[in-house]
């Protein structure tokens, strides 16, 4: 076993290697460019070895933030090259809102933004200096938040919906295999492209052709919608409310009441927003049958009964009662998720006797660090320590015995996707703070 310093020395070297002198690419080769919510994680490991990079992470992706308050998904770096799909695929400037000197995409990914800022602040050793960062943050975080509460919420129920995959963070995850075989394409709607993901790393890892026609599909039907929100909810096939998603906006919403009370602003309006998806949460994503959180179709208006990591994560929310908390470990712990004796490191990204469960295909299966960090925080928050210990062992096993890698094989442990990869390095750095 390796010693804490010298686990967490390796993990500072990752986020070196990857820092840019403006941002962390979140992987040497493979993305090279900055992407939302990794931006968020890396901050979370940066604030413990290097407050000024921590900000300086959200400072840059805050740049690129569009007038009508979307945070890009991605933030496309001028001098990168060999990524698909880049910035010509996105046509941003069909839309009044992007912003003119920066290129990005025009989706967005789950908003950990205000939960990083919160917890620079409370780690920092010069509070002056990160009040003044909280204060120029703040109300660029306000308006990301508004923007998906004003053009995201369907119903106007306390629920944001994303419009596609790569929204999710969960790319291929098998939450949208309905959807997507739903989507069929004609042979005019299929998309010309080149990828160049396969040629960097194994192509078992990554998502199917038939994935990216889709998601290419659905990028040339924002460019040609100009990016307007009000046609791309009526004509989009692919729209849900996710529970990862809806979770991290609720959790990121009572960040921003802490952020408002630090600053001497009024918290109760972000705490009222935060208890209302947390309520909306319960009240159509819970499956009191079932004992678990559930995405929902929007199109076909009714539940995607898929059992994801991700469906646990209400727990680092605090949405569930203490009862739905104990429900939610008993399934944990009954189905496979999450193993006491070793014989699968937990937590598996996708239920390993699900349909079309995969130890190697990305969001199919494989452990990410970031998923298990959402759920140890959990754990802890309702007091199961132990559960939340046990995950925090895994985690370190993977590192240690593999390296700093994407994702995981769950019953070997073998690295997959991109080695040196900067949030798994920066989580490991939190959890070892
Ligand atoms: C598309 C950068 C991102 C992560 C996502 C992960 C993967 C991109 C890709 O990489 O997605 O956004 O090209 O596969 O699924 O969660 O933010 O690390």
């Amino acid at each position: 076993m390796r010693t804490t310093t010298a686990l967490r020395e390796q993990a500072c070297q990752v986020l070196e290697a990857n820092w840019t002198g403006r941002f962390t690419k979140p992987a040497p080769r493979l993305y090279p460019h900055q992407w939302s919510w990794d931006a968020a994680f890396i901050a979370l490991g940066w604030m413990h070895e290097n407050q000024e990079r921590a900000q300086q992470e959200l400072r840059h992706l805050f740049r690129a933030q569009w007038k009508n308050g979307l945070v890009p998904h991605i933030v496309f770096h001028r001098r990168a090259r060999g990524y698909f799909p880049g910035p010509g695929v996105w046509e941003t400037h069909r839309s009044p809102d992007a912003p003119a000197r920066i290129a990005t995409s025009g989706i967005v990914q789950p908003p950990v933004h205000a939960t990083a800022a919160w917890a620079m602040y409370r780690q920092a050793r010069d509070r002056r200096a990160t009040r003044a960062f909280l204060e120029e943050l703040f109300p660029k975080l306000m308006a990301w938040h508004d923007y998906l509460f004003r053009e995201r919420d369907y119903h106007s129920e306390g629920l944001v919906y994303i419009r596609h995959p790569w929204e999710s963070g969960m790319d291929n995850a098998p939450l949208w295999d309905g959807i997507e075989q739903r989507m069929h394409l004609n042979p005019g709607d299929r998309p010309r492209y080149r990828r160049v993901d396969t040629t960097l790393v194994a192509e078992a890892d990554r998502p199917t052709g038939a994935e990216y026609d889709r998601y290419l599909y659905l990028v040339r039907l924002f460019a040609e919608a100009g990016y307007d929100e009000a046609r791309l909810r009526e004509s989009c096939p692919f729209l849900v409310e996710d529970v990862l998603f809806n979770t991290l906006i609720c959790q990121a919403e009572q960040d921003l009441a802490e952020i408002a009370a630090e600053l001497g602003d009024d918290p109760e309006p972000f705490r009222q927003r935060a208890r209302r998806v947390a309520e909306a949460v319960n009240r159509k994503l819970w499956d009191d049958r079932r004992a678990l959180y559930f995405d929902y179709d929007l199109v076909l208006d009714r539940p995607i009964w898929v059992r994801m990591a991700a469906c646990f994560t209400p727990l680092f929310a605090g949405i569930p009662d203490g009862l739905q908390a104990a429900r939610l470990v008993s399934h944990l712990e009954a189905s496979g998720f999450f193993n006491w004796d070793g014989s699968c490191y937990s937590v598996p990204s996708y239920d390993p006797n699900g349909l079309g469960f995969s130890p190697v295909q990305y969001w199919r299966g494989p452990v990410w660090i970031n998923i298990n960090w959402l759920l140890i925080e959990g754990l802890a928050r309702y007091g199961y320590t132990e559960h939340a210990a046990h995950l925090g062992r895994t985690v370190r096993l993977l590192v240690e015995r593999n390296g700093f890698y994407e994702y995981y094989h769950p019953y070997t442990g073998e690295g997959h996707g991109s080695e040196q990869f900067s949030w798994t390095a920066a989580l490991v750095l939190d959890l070892l703070a």
